[in-house]
C-alpha cells in the first residue's frame, strides 16, 4: 500500500552507530509490525513488532518504540509503519554524529566578535565583524568605577562569543562554556587533535576546539582590572539592540560592576586553562602561566569581597543607565567556590585550595547549568584521580559514589518512558534552556561512563542526544542545520537579520520550555504540557533562542560519543 512521510515517528534524523541501540517512537494510534526499508520503500531490511503503549510522564499521550537495535547493516533506510508512513530517512554508519559534532563546534565561530567571517569559513553566513569599537572604546558603567578607572575611562575588550541571539558578552555564561570545551579536550586530548572545523587557525599545532576556546579566553583576560583582580560581570549595552546585523549595532558599550560570581568562574576557567595550555608552551609562550596568575588573582579578590553578588534590580534602582541585559544574577555563589576551588587546587596541586572551601557540603549533585557549575568542579577532581595528592584522594571514593551514584538516579526509569531517552522524565527539565539540560544529562553519563567503564550510562547518554537530533515530543532536530525537520527561525540576530533563508548553522535552539508564552508573550504556542511547549519563531526567545552555554555541551556530548562510538 502507499506509504507517505508520517510525522508520527520520531527519531534521530541523523543516524546511528552500527552497534548502538537504534529506536524511533510512534505517537498516534499503531500497533503491530514495523520494517525498516530502503528510502525507496522497495527493499525490506528488517521486521519488527511496536512495543505496547507506554504513557508520557509529561503530556500523558502513549507512545510505541520501534526497537531495530538489532539491524547493524551499514545504510541509508526509514522506518515503515503500514497504515501510518515512513520516517525521514536515517542512516546507519561509523562517525555517523561527526558532522554534528563539527558543526556545533564551528557554530562558535559564527559566534566571534571584532572579526570579518569569510566565506572561506563561514560560506553563505559570511559577515562582516562586529562591534570593531570594543577595541578602543568600552566604556566604564557607574557600578564598575574605581580608583584606578575614574569615570571617563575607556578600556578595550575586543574579541570573545556573543553570548546567544543577542549580542552581549557575560563571564558567568563564558566560563561554564568555554570550561565545557576544554574539558572535552581534558577528557578526549586524541579525538580533539583530529577534529577540525575549517577555522583560520585549523592550520596550526592546536587543536581547533582549544583554538576557538582561545578566542573567548583573550577577551575574558580582559574583563579582569589589573589593579586589583576583581573581574566585570559583563560587557553590554545598556538595552538589547533590535534585530540587526552585528556591524549595525552600534550602542554604547559598558563594563558593568565586579562580582564574586564572574570572579570565581573566571578562577575556575583561567585555571583550568593554565592546565590545558602548559602542553603547548612552544606555540603559545607565557600564556598557561598567565592564565593561572589570572585565576589566582580573581581567587583573591573574591576571598576580599565574598558577597559582592550581581543582582541587576538593586543595582538600577541606583544607577544610571539602568542596565536591562541578560542578569546571570546569583543568590548563592557556594558553588561557584567549588569550582574554583577543584580547578585551582588540580592545577596548583596546593591543598591550600581544596581545604579553603567546604568541597561537599552535602550529597546532592545538582546538574550543571550557567547558575550552578559544583559538578565541574567534581568532574574535574574525578578526572584527575591519578594526580591528587593524598587531601584529595582521600575523598575520592565518596567523589566517586555520588557522582556515580546521581548516574543511577538519572537513568533509573529510562526504559519505562514513552520516549527512552533519559530527557523529559520530569516537567522540570522543561526550563528555559532545556536542550542544556537533556546535554548535560548526557555529560554526567559520560563522565559516569569513564569512572566506572560500565556502557550502561554511555548508551543512555545516547538517548539524549537522540532527544537532540528528533526523538522528542515536538519532532524537531534542535540543531540548526541539520536533521530533516531542522529549526528554521532562531532567536539569533544574524540569523533573522542576514536575509538568508537557513539560520546559520550548527546552533542549538533553548528548546520546549512550560513557561515559555508567559516569558517571551509571543503569539503562537499551542502545546498544553511542557515537552511540547517550543514555537519555531524568531520571537520565541524563551523556546527558540540559541546561546552559547547550550550549544558547549552539546558539542561535549556529541564530541564524546564520536570518540567512543557509543558502542
Ligand atoms: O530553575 C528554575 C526552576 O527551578 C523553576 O521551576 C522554574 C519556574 O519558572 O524556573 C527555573 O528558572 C528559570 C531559569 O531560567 C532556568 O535556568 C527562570 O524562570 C528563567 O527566568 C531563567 O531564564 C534565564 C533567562 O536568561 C532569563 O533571565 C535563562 O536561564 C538564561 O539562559 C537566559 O540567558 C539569556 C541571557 O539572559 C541573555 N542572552 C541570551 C540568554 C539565552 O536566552
Ligand atoms: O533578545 C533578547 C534575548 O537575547 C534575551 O534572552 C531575552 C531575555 O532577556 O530578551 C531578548 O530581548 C527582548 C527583550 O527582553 C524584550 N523586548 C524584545 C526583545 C527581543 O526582541
Amino acid at each position: 500500500q502507499a506509504q507517505s512521510l508520517s510525522t508520527y515517528i520520531r527519531l534521530n534524523q541523523i543516524g546511528f552507530y552500527p552497534n548502538a541501540a537504534k529506536i524511533a517512537i510512534v505517537i498516534g494510534d499503531a500497533s503491530g509490525e514495523f520494517r525498516i526499508t530502503t528510502p525507496d520503500l522497495k527493499k525490506t531490511v528488517f521486521k519488527g513488532t511496536l512495543s505496547e503503549a507506554r504513557p508520557n510522564a509529561i503530556s500523558g499521550k502513549t507512545a510505541r518504540t520501534a526497537d531495530f537495535s538489532a539491524l547493524k547493516t551499514a545504510g541509508t533506510f526509514v522506518v515503515v509503519i503500514p497504515g501510518l508512513g515512513h520516517s525521514y530517512p536515517f542512516e546507519i554508519k561509523t562517525n555517523v554524529h561527526r558532522a554534528v559534532a563539527i558543526g556545533s563546534l564551528k557554530g562558535f565561530y559564527y559566534q566571534r566578535v571584532s572579526v570579518d567571517l569569510p566565506a572561506k569559513y563561514a560560506g553563505a553566513w559570511s559577515r562582516p565583524a562586529g562591534h570593531i569599537k570594543e577595541d578602543t572604546h568600552v566604556l566604564v558603567h557607574p557600578s564598575a568605577v574605581s580608583d584606578s578607572r575614574p569615570a571617563g575611562t575607556v578600556l578595550s575588550s575586543p574579541g570573545g562569543w556573543y553570548d546567544a541571539g543577542d549580542y552581549n558578552k557575560y563571564i558567568v555564561n563564558s566560563g561554564i562554556t568555554t570550561g565545557t570545551l576544554l574539558s572535552l579536550y581534558e577528557d578526549f586530548p586524541q579525538f580533539c587533535q583530529a577534529f577540525k572545523t575549517n577555522i583560520p587557525e585549523s592550520g596550526n599545532k592546536i587543536p581547533d576546539v582549544l583554538d576557538e576556546s582561545l578566542w573567548n579566553l583573550r577577551w575574558m583576560l580582559t574583563m579582569q582590572d589589573p589593579a586589583d583582580g576583581g573581574v566585570y560581570h559583563k560587557l553590554t549595552n545598556a538595552r538589547f539592540d533590535g534585530m540587526v546585523m552585528p556591524d549595525k549595532a552600534n550602542k554604547e558599550r559598558y563594563v558593568v560592576q565586579k562580582s564574586v560570581t564572574a570572579a570565581l568562574d573566571f578562577a575556575a576557567v583561567m585555571a583550568q586553562a593554565g592546565r590545558v595550555f602548559k602542553s603547548f608552551s612552544r606555540d603559545l609562550p607565557g600564556l598557561s602561566d598567565s592564565c593561572v596568575t589570572a585565576a589566582v588573582r580573581a581567587w583573591e579578590w573574591a576571598q576580599k569581597n565574598p558577597d559582592q553578588l550581581y543582582r541587576q534590580n538593586e543595582l538600577n534602582e541606583k544607577m544610571d543607565p539602568d542596565v536591562v541585559t541578560g542578569e546571570y544574577g546569583d543568590r548563592d555563589a557556594s558553588d561557584e567556590w567549588i569550582w574554583a576551588a577543584a580547578e585551582l587546587y588540580v592545577t596548583t596541586r596546593n591543598d591550600a585550595y581544596y581545604t579553603a572551601v567546604n568541597l561537599f557540603p552535602d550529597d546532592k549533585m545538582p546538574l550543571p547549568s550557567w547558575a550552578q557549575v559544583r559538578l565541574l568542579g567534581y568532574y574535574t577532581l574525578a578526572r584527575f584521580e591519578k594526580s591528587l595528592t593524598p587531601r584529595g584522594q582521600k575523598d575520592f571514593p565518596k567523589l566517586k559514589k555520588q557522582l556515580t551514584g546521581f548516574a543511577d538516579e538519572l537513568i533509573q526509569n529510562v526504559d519505562k518512558q514513552a520516549y527512552q531517552t533519559v530527557m523529559g522524565q520530569s516537567a522540570r527539565d522543561y526550563i528555559w534552556g532545556s536542550s542544556a539540560v537533556a546535554a548535560n544529562q548526557g555529560i554526567a553519563l559520560i563522565q559516569a561512563y569513564r569512572l566506572t567503564n560500565d556502557k550502561k550510562y554511555l548508551h543512555k547518554a545516547l538517548t539524549n542526544f537522540d532527544y537532540l537530533l528528533g526523538r522528542n515530543a515536538t519532532g524537531f532536530c534542535f540543531v540548526t542545520g541539520f536533521g530533516d525537520k531542522p529549526v528554521m527561525n532562531p532567536h539569533h540576530r544574524p540569523s533573522v537579520a542576514d536575509g538568508i533563508e537557513a539560520p546559520v548553522p550548527g546552533l542549538l535552539s533553548g528548546g520546549p520550555n512550560g513557561n515559555a508564552p508567559k516569558q517571551d508573550k509571543c503569539e503562537g504556542y499551542t502545546a498544553t504540557s511542557a515537552d511540547e511547549m517550543f514555537l519555531d519563531a524568531s520571537c520565541s526567545y524563551a523556546s527558540n533562542e540559541i546561546a552559547i552555554n547550550w550549544n558547549a555541551p552539546l558539542v561535549y556530548l556529541a564530541g564524546a560519543l564520536e570518540a567512543l562510538q557509543a558502542a
